[in-house]
């Protein structure tokens, strides 16, 4: 028996590759499963493992290694230390906004890095990480790789310059398995029958209003809103003074679902603005949403919620909150709609994957929160609202960065835009209001396509 032939096999009794039926992450139904992090279970196989990749880029011109987390980190370890070449740690959670290095350890420009990963499917994951890489000041030219999924990667990086080296390739490990008898006839039928022909991933259906399981009331009355009115229109009113808020509600109010504030901003704010707001907010029928942003600790927020001289707590029916404080500082927005910021629109957010991903758990994990502000697709069972839309231009030179309603509907599953000077910088912001108000519920319509 080959070296290989023998590495596999103790592999595939360590657990590397299981047969079944599996949802992959994208959510194609796969009938076997690789992973091999259980490797790190086996110092000696582990060993074998790195000494075989070292041979096999015995002559690349390689004076750093680095594993692509979090599978091949061990590996790479033990190539570094197998061949005495340095090893460098690239971050996983940072995206590359914000100060952070992305790659750690000690190297300098134009050093040749040789990338180390387990599985290569279409490739995308590793081009990203050799982006990053590259963008630190290293040099990419050699990749070696575990296992080969056969489904275009190592094509795609080939035709971009890169030389690949694997070690396996998935048909090779299904061949030697029932060659050693590790799986049957009619299992290896089923495999390469779905290695030829790879079904295409489910493409997930955009929910519509009517049917999101939406459970917080202020949620269901903004959905009834939107469907009596059809509208998905939210307006930033944005603006310093008293009459010129209560002129842009009375101009906008019809074709708007909420009305968003900040009443920070207003020179004359006074409880007199709120009343007349309220009344015709109730004869246009609109929601006050004000855009406050908490962010502290939750007896802070307590007290800027519900005191102070806005006292928001007592005429909002929506506002918004960070959740950087974590999930219990929201227990104390009760009777409000709470929209969680999770993803801001400005460039260089500080909002990356990371946070994002722990906003968002935090958000669906807090009673009061029925939405999230983002510029992604969120789950089912939260609004989603996004800002950063404007017809005419594309930014700000303060950070804003605009889609259109098209985009945002069609690629983030937006239920509700929010615009700002779109509306209350046109000349006619009616006029705008009832354009941005069409274009929002025809591109809402058309995402369903
Ligand atoms: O990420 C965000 C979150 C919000 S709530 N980006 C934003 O622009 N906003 C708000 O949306 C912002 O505070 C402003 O009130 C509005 C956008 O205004 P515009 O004039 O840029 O359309």
């Amino acid at each position: 028996m080959q070296p290989r032939e023998d590495f596999l096999l103790k592999a595939y009794e360590l657990g590397i590759i299981k047969f079944g039926n599996f949802i992959l992450k994208s959510g194609i139904e796969s009938p076997f499963y690789v992973d091999l992090r259980p490797l790190a279970s086996s110092p000696q196989l582990l060993k074998t493992l790195a000494n075989q990749l070292l041979d096999l880029v015995e002559k690349s011109p390689f004076e750093l290694i680095c594993g692509v987390p979090y599978a091949a980190l061990p590996m790479g370890t033990t190539m570094s230390l197998a061949s005495g070449t340095p090893l460098i740690i690239k971050r996983k959670e940072n995206k590359g906004y914000g100060t952070k290095r992305m790659v750690e350890g000690i190297y300098h420009d134009g050093q040749n890095c040789l990338l180390v990963e387990d599985v290569i499917t279409s490739g995308q994951s590793l081009l990203e990480t050799i982006e990053e890489v590259e963008r630190e000041g290293l040099k990419v030219t050699d990749i070696v790789v575990v296992l080969d999924r056969e489904q275009g990667g190592i094509q795609k990086l080939k035709e971009k310059g890169y030389s690949v080296h694997t070690l396996f390739t998935i048909n090779e490990v299904i061949d030697l398995l029932h060659r050693f008898h590790r799986l049957d006839d009619s299992e290896v039928g089923r495999i390469k029958n779905f290695l030829e022909n790879p079904p295409a991933p489910p493409v997930k259906k955009r929910v519509g209003l009517d049917k999101k399981q939406i459970s917080h009331p202020v949620g269901k009355k903004l959905i009834e809103i939107a469907l009596k009115k059809n509208s998905n229109l939210i307006a930033s009113a944005d603006v310093i003074s008293s009459a010129e808020l209560i002129k842009l509600a009375k101009d906008v109010g019809e074709h708007i679902v909420a009305l968003k504030l900040h009443t920070d901003i207003i020179r004359d704010f006074s409880f007199e603005l709120i009343e007349e707001l309220k009344q015709i907010s109730k004869e246009k029928e609109f929601l006050l949403f004000e855009d406050r942003k908490f962010g502290d600790i939750g007896n802070t927020q307590d007290l800027q919620f519900k005191e102070g001289m806005y006292r928001i707590a007592s005429w909002a029916d929506m506002i918004t909150s960070h959740v950087i404080a974590g999930e219990e500082s929201l227990k104390v927005f009760d009777n409000v709609g709470v929209v969680a910021i999770v993803e801001m629109s400005t460039k260089g957010t500080l909002t990356d994957d990371y946070y994002v991903g722990k906003a968002l758990n935090a958000a669906k994990n807090s009673p009061n929160v029925m939405g999230a502000v983002a510029q992604r697709k969120v789950s089912d069972d939260l609004l989603l609202f996004t800002p950063g839309v404007n017809m005419s231009s594309s930014g700000d030179s303060k950070g804003q960065q605009y889609n259109t309603p098209e985009k945002v509907c069609s690629e983030y599953h937006t239920d509700f835009i929010i615009v700002g000077r779109g509306i209350y910088k046109a000349a006619d912001a009616a006029l705008a209001a009832k354009t941005y108000k069409e274009s929002g519920w025809a591109a809402y319509l058309n995402s369903f396509e």
